[in-house]
């Protein structure tokens, strides 16, 4: 079967909806770090929408820990198959990648970075690509960081490769200034508390202890807008690339998948000009806060909750375990009883309303959406996911019973994973390993839980979660 490339555009079945603009034409406005399956999903499909207005925001991939995605879009022009999946499900090519720089790349990347039309540095780097430490600074001990202060010290300039998106944001940024080159937007799309303010600080410590100059710099002439986006994307799977070549009649290596659903708020706070995001459906505002704490506290929050206690019951995907009655239902009372009051009410948003639509789009029965993918990285998600709700039901004097549930179950998930001998996914795996069977020890984790290890309010509650747990599964727990 012949791949997708834009040889084959004209040929695609007219179901398949396919790039509105000549993409000869488009020119690289976006340098975006992590074009994994969120970013190709999401933000490159708005992008995609974009261009058939405006030529000038093209994006241009980085990944700097893999090659995958560039060995994938490579020879497919950088094009691939978005499947939008529900009752009725759509098929897409998108077109806004024009290619997909690697750390093999580096000049590569230092150019894009400084080239005078990129107005939009943005990532999805996770979590982890952030080099936090537990108070949400950057983490100087943290060995990416280590390595880039090493690399950058005394030339801002030299193209060696660098470890973090951090250091390459200090160094493109640099570069910038020394063209003379107005500064960019930078902006942070992923599942990270205050994302762009925390971004912020995190590049101006590390330009402050390299360079002064280029440190206040970057204060006056780049802006990082906080956003929230959100739309379940499971990770791309066999039955999908089946799927695509049958409807679209092409072999593609990396095709993405997710809900029709989508959502991006963005803080409008921009450095020059802003893309005309609104044409493809992006809310633009003064405060993405209330946004993001929703989004975070109850969809993400729920989401670990389903797939620890979830992957706990033997259960594969989030729609089984929505089909778990007990869990369900406990699940639904977590979000309304104990999430909710931490997330306040917030003008604009019906929060009744938003946990009805949230659930519902658990039970998607188009998406085969694995467990085990959300629970990568408790770690790094549980901090922004639960125990911030947590320390605030806490504050309020509200009841932690259930809050400490999934945190049980999260615990429990990783004792299983240390007594089978199971891979963790987790950049904190080999710790989280070595103290799975103490539960007290794994509190002692200051990047995870914070104080929150010395509160007996807490450490009680956890305590009987994880009794009522190993004693009779989610039943008991249900009744909480
Ligand atoms: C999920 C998210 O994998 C996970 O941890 O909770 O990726 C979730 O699907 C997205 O944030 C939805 O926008």
């Amino acid at each position: 079967m012949t791949r997708l490339s834009n040889a084959a555009l004209a040929a695609l079945p007219e179901h398949v909806a396919r790039p509105g603009y000549d993409r000869a034409q488009v020119v690289p406005g976006v340098v975006h770090f992590g074009p994994g399956a969120f970013h190709r999903a999401h933000q490159a499909a708005a992008f995609d929408t974009v261009l058939a207005h405006d030529p000038r925001w093209g994006v241009t991939g980085v990944s700097l820990n893999s090659r995958s995605v560039a060995q994938a879009l490579g020879p497919q022009d950088g094009l691939y198959t978005l499947a939008l999946l529900d009752a009725e499900s759509r098929f897409r090519v998108i077109g806004a990648i024009g290619g997909v720089l690697t750390r093999d790349d580096p000049a590569r990347i230092l150019a894009a970075l400084a080239a005078p039309e990129t107005r939009i540095v943005s990532a999805t780097v996770t979590e982890k690509g952030y080099c936090l430490d537990g108070e949400g600074a950057l983490d100087f001990e943290h060995p990416a960081i280590r390595a880039d202060l090493a690399a950058l010290s005394g030339d801002l300039a030299p193209t060696a490769p660098l470890a973090s998106f951090t250091g390459w944001l200090v160094r493109g940024l640099a570069a910038r200034r020394a063209a003379g080159l107005p500064g960019v937007t930078v902006l942070s799309c992923d599942n990270v508390t205050d994302n762009g303010r925390k971004l912020e600080a995190a590049t101006l410590a590390l330009a402050r202890a390299l360079d002064p100059g280029t440190a206040a710099w970057i204060a006056d002439n780049v802006t990082f807008p906080n956003a929230m986006v959100d739309s379940i994307t499971p990770a791309t799977d066999d039955a999908l690339r089946a799927r695509v070549r049958a409807e679209t009649g092409f072999e593609d290596a990396w095709p993405i998948q997710r809900e029709s659903f989508t959502q991006w708020v963005i803080e409008d706070r921009f450095s020059g000009e802003r893309p005309p995001l609104d044409l493809a459906g992006v809310t633009f505002t003064t405060d993405v806060r209330p946004f993001e704490k929703a989004k975070l506290r109850l969809l993400n929050g729920a989401h670990s909750t389903l797939a620890y206690v979830g992957l706990g019951l033997g259960l594969e995907t989030v729609a089984e375990a929505m089909a778990h009655a007990p869990l369900a239902a406990f699940v639904e009372r977590l979000m309304r009883e104990d999430i909710a009051p931490s997330v306040g009410a917030t003008p604009g948003l019906d929060l009744d309303r938003y946990i009805t639509q949230v659930l519902a789009r658990f039970t998607n029965p188009a998406l085969r959406h694995l467990l085990s993918q959300i629970a990568w990285d408790g770690s790094q998600k549980l901090p922004y996911r639960l125990l911030d709700t947590l320390r605030d039901a806490l504050a309020a004097g509200r009841d932690p019973a259930r809050l400490a549930v999934p945190v049980a179950a999260w615990i429990r998930f990783l004792a299983r994973a240390a007594r089978e001998g199971t891979t963790l996914t987790d950049p904190l795996a080999a710790t989280l390993l070595d103290r799975a069977q103490d539960w007290r020890a794994l509190l002692e984790l200051r990047p995870v839980f914070g104080e929150l290890s010395g509160e007996a309010r807490f450490t009680r509650a956890l305590e009987r979660a994880l009794g009522t747990l190993e004693a009779g599964g989610i039943e008991p727990v249900a009744a909480l």
